[in-house]
């Protein structure tokens, strides 16, 4: 499921294009004339970080078009020859007809007038006979023109290296083409030509850092006939749009075409150099290619061996731009915090991204209900920087297009009056690419954001994990949705917090980013958490869809690949699903198919009563806790026991402590009931139990059963180890129930029969629940046992009114088609069920039923 960022990714089966490799034996002697005049431009007249092109700099730059656009860049080589990139024609191992193309000649800029250009119709594209996809190298093609250029000045062919002609490392070269200024960011009109300065890095250095593992541990093999050029730190590279085109050097006066734009992994990310096909190993087949026109490619014999850069040299292979940014010396100090000042405001909080750009939310500066633009008193603001003496200006505010009114893009980028030097204090947090993956469990805090109050206590070291993306989408999402599958940009970041920390507080108005930590690296993951009415977890807005925004704007944030990718074996498998219905209060009886080891049934609590015993409780609502009567309150006794209720807790379970709740009864209630004690009592907690993958209530359902569920009895089979056990039944109807009863059951009561076998899997004197599935995911109570019967439980749906009243908040899902039940039974019972209500099994209910309703 991973997908590749190694662009461009042309898979090719079989390659019928006729083309061999042939031995230098065929290179032209240092006498051989030249064909051509190369590489030589007019004295003075994309590309990611690049700059405009002055028009006439680049003469021997190409433009391919197909089906009316630009596809590829190219480059003169010859007045009928134009050198590319041969994926740029290759689609599903094909290559696609000559005639599709054309080539435009002395283009500078793609929009408006093409004065000096011209296009020339191609008339055959020949690739070497073995290229299969990029990574495995090859990847060059010739385009034969149906009718050669016209040179003049703004047209002229580059010079070729020979097969013996070496590039030093540290070689400033350029490349150049109407490409992706950023990943997924096309250049924008007026389509100028981009140029941008390249130096050539040496091969061990290269696969020195590629074969640091990035993203989806993705590492390259680099291979003979490839070569590198970029930073290690990034930023400046080639894109998506520029293959095919040229990277020069200048030597002696004249530009030899070192390079064809060939592909890379993203665009100018740290320690992902742009990789080019290295000409000078194709000279022979070039040579092959071209044979017999006239004029053909100029070889020049190479003016001097220049030295290599003596710092790349000394460096020896291996200079890995090491992540700068997202460290931090002690949690909850964060290096990168930046305190916005505006004149007559509180401060702002927001994060340093670069040296000389700090992300804050919008609303901030922003006037949501005013429409004067953006502020103009730049002068007057300051930014505060850890370890900075001094505050620093603001030279320009940038908010996001977005920003007055969608709440996941309350974002602007101020940048400051001149760049800071980054070091241990300031340094700048690590932004994810789109692709990042957060992984569940992965280790979050929260950092101050914007201009919310403080929250109480120790707030910024709050520490969370983070959930899952099923339970993060399926708590907040909307029903039926699909939840997002790893690698997709999540619509939300959910952090479950502590509970001891955060125990009881509610601080909704304070305004957090979220910041979670891999392998020991910071990124900005989420902004502004949603205003969730105070349920926790809390959800943030992930920021990584704004990646491209924020490196569009800043040229050279630190966004950062990601450190670790591995799913683990429970990330895949709760991904692939869609989201049980919501209630008017929100999602509830949540449970994954496959639950993650330990969360197994989240509204399920152990009930301690007076420290002897243990009642099983579900929980209805954030406060409240549904159990059976019998259970928690002794016959005759009068006073309310001490009772403690805990959450998240599956006996031996190795479910983390921090997913554990516990919390005190204050009060039980009981509905009234004439004449007998009622079964159902609903305890009322200390204090709210928020909505979490270990505390989550249950749904409830108007109409007693949902219709076509599936239904089970919860509870434990050991007393001692309590690990939740399940036993699968079905409920009877009423007529049947009443019959086996022979009328004698309170209105109410719901009997059932166990599967095969699973009689005896719970432990009863814990009083179990009788559980249902939806057929659309959602788990219901439906009832709570009887006392001393395995097979009888009071029916939940009888006492909707008490408990809506009671609860305020009770889960219960709107009513699905008819119900299970014909209200009421009927007097006819068959003649076998009479009979077998007279077998032991029978009377031995009725005597615990006689019993019951006497206590
Ligand atoms: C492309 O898709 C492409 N950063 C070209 C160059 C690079 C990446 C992708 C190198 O054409």
């Amino acid at each position: 499921m991973a997908r590749h960022l190694l662009l461009p990714l042309l898979m090719l089966g079989i390659s019928p294009i006729p083309g061999t490799f042939q031995d230098s034996a065929l290179s032209p002697t240092q006498e051989e004339p030249e064909d051509l005049d190369c590489g030589r431009r007019e004295p003075s007249a994309r590309i990611v970080g690049g700059s405009d092109a002055q028009p006439g700099t680049w003469p021997w730059q190409v433009s391919l078009h197909h089906g009316g656009g630009h596809i590829c860049g190219g480059s003169l080589i010859a007045p009928s020859w134009v050198l590319s990139a041969a994926h740029c024609f290759i689609t599903n191992g094909t290559l696609e007809p000559a005639a599709e193309w054309s080539a435009l000649l002395g283009v500078h800029s793609q929009d408006g007038p093409l004065d000096g250009t011209h296009a020339r119709a191609v008339a055959a594209i020949v690739v070497p006979a073995n290229y299969s996809q990029v990574e495995l190298g090859a990847d060059l093609a010739l385009l034969r023109l149906a009718s050669p250029a016209s040179l003049g000045p703004a047209v002229r062919p580059v010079c070729l290296p020979r097969a013996s002609h070496r590039f030093a490392h540290g070689t400033a070269c350029w490349a150049t083409g109407w490409g992706d200024v950023q990943e997924a960011d096309p250049l924008p009109l007026p389509w100028v030509l981009q140029e941008v300065e390249l130096r050539l890095l040496g091969e061990a250095a290269c696969q020195c850092l590629y074969s640091w593992p990035g993203p989806f541990n993705l590492t390259l093999q680099l291979l003979p006939g490839m070569l590198c050029a970029g930073y290690p730190e990034g930023r400046r590279d080639t894109c998506q749009g520029d293959s095919g085109g040229p990277l020069v050097c200048e030597e002696g006066g004249r530009w030899f075409q070192a390079g064809i734009t060939s592909f890379g992994f993203g665009c100018g990310r740290r320690n992902r150099p742009g990789v080019f096909t290295a000409v000078a190993s194709y000279e022979a087949w070039i040579r092959e290619q071209v044979m017999g026109s006239e004029p053909g490619p100029a070889f020049p014999i190479q003016p001097q061996k220049p030295q290599s850069d003596p710092q790349e040299l000394r460096e020896g292979n291996c200079t890995i731009a090491l992540p700068e940014c997202g460290k931090a010396p002690r949690p909850g100090s964060w290096p990168w915090e930046a305190r916005v000042m505006v004149p007559g405001s509180r401060p702002c909080y927001g994060a340093l991204v670069s040296e000389s750009w700090v992300l804050a939310p919008a609303s901030c500066f922003l006037d949501r209900s005013s429409s004067d633009g953006p502020p103009r008193d730049l002068d007057t603001w300051r930014v505060l920087l850890p370890s900075r003496p001094r505050a620093e200006r603001v030279a320009r505010l940038v908010p996001h297009e977005n920003a007055t009114w969608d709440y996941a893009s309350d974002l602007a980028l101020l940048q400051l009056g001149a760049p800071v030097n980054l070091s241990v204090a300031p340094r700048p947090v690590c932004l994810p690419y789109p692709e990042h993956y957060f992984l569940p469990g992965s280790r979050c805090r929260l950092a101050r954001w914007g201009r919310g109050e403080p929250a109480p206590g120790p707030g910024a070291l709050l520490e969370a994990e983070l959930l899952g993306g099923w339970w993060c989408h399926c708590l907040y999402g909307r029903q039926g949705e699909a939840v997002p599958l790893p690698g997709d940009p999540p619509h939300a970041l959910c952090p479950a917090y502590r509970e001891e920390e955060e125990a009881g507080r509610c601080w909704n108005d304070s305004c957090w980013s979220l910041l979670c930590q891999e392998e020991g690296t910071w990124f900005l993951a989420g902004i502004r958490d949603f205003p969730s009415g105070c349920l926790r977890p809390r959800a943030f807005f992930p920021l990584q869809t704004h990646g491209p925004w924020i490196s569009h704007v800043t040229r050279g944030a630190y966004l950062e690949d990601q450190l670790t990718w591995d799913w683990g074996p429970d990330g895949e498998e709760t991904e692939t699903q869609t989201c049980p219905p919501h209630t008017e209060y929100g999602a509830c009886g949540l449970r994954p198919e496959d639950a993650p080891m330990g969360v197994l049934w989240p509204w399920l609590a152990e009930v301690h009563v007076a420290g002897d015993r243990v009642c099983t409780g579900i929980l209805l609502a954030p406060g409240w806790v549904l159990v059976a009567t019998h259970c928690v309150l002794r016959p005759g006794s009068t006073t309310v026991p001490y009772i403690e209720v805990y959450l998240g807790r599956a006996g031996d379970s190795p479910l983390p402590q921090v997913y554990q709740v516990s919390r005190l009864v204050i009060s039980i209630q009981l509905p009234r009931h004439l004449g007998f004690r009622p079964p159902l009592a609903l305890l009322e907690l200390s204090y709210r139990v928020e909505p979490s993958p270990s505390a989550l209530p249950i749904c409830l359902h108007p109409a007693g059963v949902p219709p076509g569920a599936s239904c089970w009895v919860l509870g434990w089979k050991d007393p001692r180890d309590r690990v939740p056990v399940a036993a699968a039944v079905s409920i009877l109807t009423p007529r049947i129930c009443h019959c086996l009863y022979q009328g004698i059951l309170p209105p109410g009561t719901l009997c059932v029969l166990y599967a095969e076998g699973q009689e005896d899997r719970c432990e009863m004197s814990s009083a179990p629940p009788l559980l249902c599935q939806t057929t659309e995911g959602s788990w219901v109570l439906v009832g709570m046992a009887v006392q001393g019967s395995r097979e009888l439980f009071a029916a939940i749906g009888n006492e909707k009114a008490w408990i809506s009243q009671t609860v305020g908040e009770a889960y219960f899902l709107p009513p699905s088609g008819s119900p299970h039940w014909p209200t009421g039974g009927s007097n006819l019972c068959p003649p076998e069920l009479a009979r077998a209500s007279g077998s032991p099994h029978g009377v031995h209910f009725l005597l615990l039923l006689t019993l019951l309703i006497q206590s």
